[in-house]
């Protein structure tokens, strides 16, 4: 133990911490300019390796920082079966990270003690990064942190966000979720999905060509590597592959779904189905243009809806009964939330912002399907839920169609990453879905109209002085901003708007939705100046859009 101390010592001195740094975990991990990071990879790795040895469980470290420009980066750390690292631990984060050099050695003392870890066991930690230039020499930092404490590593290099997660739930499950591969991944969500196409009647070389926007991040090559095992029953176009343009920059599922507008290196005409990924490929979101031109977005909302109604007749053909709900947040468009409770009649949860929230709620249901607007969910069964569908796909004693359906359920559960949002199996169940229900992406954008929205930033000297209520839709301070947001709210037809600290960014968030473009814009531009004014906004006030 002694001497495990003494190469922490020598190691973290080769990653010094700048005095003064203090740098917090947030919704996503640390996330900030790579250069202020590398004393947080090493001390990650350390953290890791502590947090192997109390769970006696593989732990993830994953270093990207998703849909932020190329300049940042970032780590988070994934539990044992694949999710987010919980709560006390990111506190743990936090003091670590923020420790001064001297004092490491008595900060990490204090987490041993505090969590009794056994420092004899074992610890074995996956570590896996995006394609940023800064990643590299970052994840080398988190590996030596995991062998000055005399842990074990697994480096899988360039992954996808949600392939270190499954790596990990792959790995402390036995193999019992897929094996712990790259190729098992592939092999696994592949066979899945050729399973599901054979259900989906003759369709064109047309109708089964998508185009995808790599974000010029990891997503492109890790698709490659899918489609070769898809038979050509999904043909694919990757535009912004890395081959040529920068990170993230003016393409992306973020670019897209906040600019509204399809990415920049993308050649696509008039009906193309084409989806955007982000930075690590844990995002995806659809869109096509129409023949006028008119740019159409097919969200996390519209993903949620198409999903859920999926499952749902599935759910009756197969005479299961399992409860589905919906798990969205305040950014879920009004039009969705109302299709899924008045049409749909499925349960609708709204969440704080934040994939843990919306994972934990979609865990309390047999069937969970969490989307965030953005582009970010997935599926969650319960074990109760995929035991009652695989009895049943394998009952002899069944008429035909409640076999097709529990077949297709089966398949649908294989098909999805379960650990976290995943863009590539995502992709996968969506162009499934279409394809067995015959549907265009005209067709499945029909399925309701979103209201205009739009969302801004404001930059403030402190955003915590925001607080905020019932899943971030209402501000408890500071004082008369919700009495502000509510009357310029009446103001509007069909309108909402609240406001939230961002947890990635030092910016003030405000969203608003109202029953046109120029209304949405204007109460947008409206509750900006107001937090502006009211929430000690910085430089000049917020100019009117239009
Ligand atoms: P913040 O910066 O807290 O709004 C953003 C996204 C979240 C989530 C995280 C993590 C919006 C409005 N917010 O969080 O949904 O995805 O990043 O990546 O899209
Ligand atoms: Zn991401």
């Amino acid at each position: 133990m002694t001497d495990g101390f003494k190469e922490v010592l020598e190691k973290s001195s080769l990653h010094p911490k700048p005095a003064g740094l203090v740098l917090q975990y947030g919704t996503a991990g640390f996330r900030t300019n790579a250069k202020q990071l590398d004393h947080i990879m090493f001390r990650m790795g350390l953290l890791a390796t502590l947090r192997s040895r109390k769970t006696k469980a593989t732990i993830g470290v994953m270093v990207t920082a998703s849909h932020n420009p190329e300049e940042d980066n970032g780590v988070k750390l994934i539990d044992p079966m694949g999710e987010m690292l919980t709560a006390t631990w990111e506190d743990f984060a936090t003091q670590l990270a923020n420790t001064e050099q001297k004092e490491l050695l008595a900060a990490l003392k204090d987490i041993i003690n505090k969590e009794a870890i056994n420092m004899k066991l074992e610890a074995e930690v996956f570590v896996g990064k995006d394609t940023r230039s800064s990643s590299a020499s970052l994840s080398q930092a988190v590996l030596d942190g995991v062998h000055a404490l005399g842990g074990q590593s697994k480096d899988y290099g360039l992954v996808t966000t949600p392939q270190l997660h499954y790596m990990v739930c792959c790995q402390n499950s036995h193999g019992q979720y897929g094996e712990a591969t790259v190729e098992g991944y592939c092999s696994k969500l592949s066979q899945a999905f050729l399973a599901l196409s054979k259900n989906a009647s003759n369709r064109t070389d047309d109708q089964k060509h998508l185009f995808v926007d790599g974000a010029n991040g990891i997503g492109a090559p890790k698709l490659r590597e899918v489609e070769s095992h898809l038979k050509k029953q999904l043909q694919i176009s990757i535009f912004n592959d890395g081959s040529r343009g920068k990170l993230n920059h003016q393409c992306g599922a973020d670019f897209v779904k906040v600019q509204q507008k399809p990415p920049t290196g993308v050649e696509i005409s008039p009906g193309d189905r084409c989806c955007s990924f982000d930075g690590d490929a844990d995002r995806i979101v659809y869109y096509y243009t129409d023949s006028r031109g008119f740019f159409h977005l097919l969200d996390g909302d519209k993903i949620a809806t198409l999903i859920s109604t999926f499952l749902k007749e599935l759910l009756v053909q197969a005479g299961l009964d399992l409860k589905i709900a919906v798990v969205q947040t305040a950014y879920a468009n009004g039009s969705s939330t109302r299709y899924l409770e008045d049409t749909m009649k499925v349960i609708v949860r709204c969440t704080k912002t934040g994939v843990k929230h919306l994972h934990h709620a979609a865990q309390e249901f047999d069937i969970g399907v969490y989307f965030e607007a953005n582009g970010h969910g997935t599926v969650l069964f319960s074990k109760t839920a995929e035991e009652k569908v695989q009895l049943l796909a394998k009952s002899t004693n069944i008429n035909d169609e409640r076999k097709r359906a529990a077949l297709l359920l089966q398949n649908t559960v294989n098909v999805i990453n379960q650990t976290v949002g995943d863009a590539i199996s995502d992709m996968l169940l969506i162009e499934a879905i279409l394809a067995i229900k015959g549907m265009t992406v005209q067709q499945w954008d029909a399925i309701y109209s979103d209201l205009p929205n739009r969302q801004l930033k404001v930059t403030v000297s402190d955003r915590r002085v925001i607080e905020t209520t019932d899943a971030e839709r209402r501000a408890v301070s500071p004082a008369g901003l919700q009495e502000a947001i509510d009357g310029l709210v009446k103001k509007y037809k069909q309108a909402r708007s609240f406001v939230r600290p961002s947890g990635t960014e030092d910016v003030v968030r405000v969203y608003a939705e109202a029953d046109s473009q120029e209304s949405a814009d204007a109460l947008a531009h409206e509750v900006s100046l107001a937090v502006h004014r009211l929430a000690g906004g910085v430089g000049a006030e917020p100019k009117p859009l239009h």
